[in-house]
């Protein structure tokens, strides 16, 4: 009866954050990074999620994003994501900080979010820092729309983006001439500076602080469950597995999370 303790904590709670993972969007079909099926047992991330392989080859790395930014565009947002939505209204302080890129979170409904680690919808210059919103990364690039790529047949995919894309094709910077990559950050990389300070603010402040779907191990996204627990939050963790942060949670459900969030709400 853990999930009832958990509510009765909730209903005394005025300030609470969510810090989300990969793990959140599994269940829509979006591949989590570590562990069995992750993309980083099948991509090696040296080669596609840093500004060296970018320069080395930004055609490889391009062809990569728009792959995952067609799943991503034929995907829904979850029973989790729509349960984290419903949240934001429960709470007069609430904040969701993700690491997701995949933008599910929004297209569930949620508005207080910061996303740490960017969107891969977006579009940035990492010459001169330029960030294009999806709609201007769109109107320069338009294989980066997601209507576009929703459209795409599995062959057409291959046909025009694996198979067809041309360097000379790839979008340029309208201030300094450079690519544009997409607005997600890469390994060696600083996260958005005001979704940083923001997030550490609520970790900080928090009175429950949940950890969901994460694997917790990319700094410095990672250190927030544990400043949210040195600054007096209850911490609970809702990931099928175990992970570095597990041994210092208050409460830890050990199942999907739209299963747990879905049964939080009820
Ligand atoms: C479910 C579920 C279900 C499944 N329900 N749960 C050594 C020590 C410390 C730090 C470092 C170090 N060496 C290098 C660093 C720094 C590095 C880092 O932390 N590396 C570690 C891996 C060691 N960090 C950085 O580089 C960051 N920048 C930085 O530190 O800047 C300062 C600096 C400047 C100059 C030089 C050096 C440093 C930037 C990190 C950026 C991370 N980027 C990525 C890719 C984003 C772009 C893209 O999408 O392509 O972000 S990596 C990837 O990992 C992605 C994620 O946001 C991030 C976190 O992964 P997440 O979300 O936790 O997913 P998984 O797959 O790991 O876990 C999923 C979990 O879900 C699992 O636990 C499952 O069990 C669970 N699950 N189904 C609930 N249904
Ligand atoms: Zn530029």
């Amino acid at each position: 009866m853990e999930v009832s303790k958990l509510i009765i904590a909730l209903q005394r709670s005025k300030n609470v954050s969510i810090f989300t993972g990969a793990g959140v969007s599994a269940e829509s079909g979006i591949p989590t990074f570590r562990g069995k099926d992750g993309l980083w047992n099948k991509y090696d991330p040296t080669e596609l999620a840093t500004l060296y392989a970018f320069r080395e080859d930004p055609l490889k790395v391009w062809k990569w994003y728009l792959w995952r930014m067609r799943l991503i565009a034929l995907a829904e947002p979850n029973t989790g994501h729509r349960a984290i939505a419903e949240m934001e209204e429960l709470f007069p302080n609430f904040l969701l900080i993700t690491q997701n890129v995949d933008g599910l979170h929004r297209r569930a409904g949620s508005k207080k979010l910061v996303e740490l680690h960017g969107n891969i919808f977006e579009g940035k210059c990492r010459s001169c820092g330029k960030r294009y919103s999806e709609e201007e990364l769109s109107s320069i690039f338009p294989l980066a729309d997601k209507n576009y790529l929703r459209k795409l047949s599995e062959d057409e995919f291959k046909e025009r983006i694996l198979n067809g894309l041309r360097e000379e094709e790839l979008p340029e910077c309208l201030v300094c001439g450079d690519l544009i990559g997409p607005g997600v950050v890469w390994f060696g990389e600083s996260l958005p500076e005001t979704a940083l300070s923001k997030a550490y603010r609520a970790s900080e402040s928090c009175d429950v602080f949940f950890s969901v779907g994460t694997s917790a191990l990319v700094q410095p996204a990672a250190s927030l469950p544990l400043i949210a627990k040195r600054s007096g939050a209850l911490l609970v963790e809702i990931n099928p597995e175990e992970t570095p942060i597990s041994s210092y949670c208050n409460f830890v459900f050990r199942a999907p999370s739209s299963e747990v969030l879905s049964e939080i709400l009820l």
